[in-house]
């Protein structure tokens, strides 16, 4: 079995789901699954093994970042909305103890003033904003970083 340290859990909010479905203006055209076979490319090049997961459910994302120290040597997350919200997901987070990368697709420093706190951003090890899909490639490339 694939040492844990070389597994990255990368870990998607509420209404990701929809990506590729709806509003591509901002979120652009990609399905999260064809999303998925990019990341997937990218591990295999860094020779690193990924599981892609979604929940609409914060106490889910809540559950998997808890377990994820027991099968991950990091985590790189969108959280969704559950960024400007959650304080569940920081404290699992901090409790998990290992690295976490927050991403977005969008610059949530260019849209709406309720977007522009993260509750997570103080316990990541950084943020990746405004690249698009490329922000799920940049997440993944900085969480093998801190393996
Ligand atoms: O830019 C990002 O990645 C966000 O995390 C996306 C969240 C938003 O609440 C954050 O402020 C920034 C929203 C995800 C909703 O995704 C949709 C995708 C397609 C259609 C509708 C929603």
């Amino acid at each position: 079995m694939m040492a844990k340290k070389k597994r990255i859990l990368i870990l998607n909010g509420p209404n990701l789901n929809l990506l590729g479905k709806r509003q591509p203006e901002i979120y652009g055209r990609l399905t999260l699954e064809e999303i998925g076979r990019e990341i997937r490319s990218l591990a295999k090049q860094l020779s690193v093994t990924v599981e892609i997961r979604q929940s609409n459910n914060e106490g889910e994302l809540v559950d998997w970042i808890q377990q994820a120290p027991a099968q991950f040597g990091a985590i790189v997350i969108n959280p969704a909305a559950y960024t400007h919200s959650s304080v569940a997901m920081r404290d699992a987070i901090i409790a998990a103890g290992i690295p976490a990368i927050e991403i977005h697709i969008s610059n949530i420093y260019k849209r709406e003033a309720f977007r522009k706190h993260s509750y997570i951003a103080g316990v990541a090890v950084g943020q990746i904003t405004g690249f698009g899909v490329q922000s799920y490639l940049l997440g993944l490339r900085a969480a093998v970083e801190c393996l």
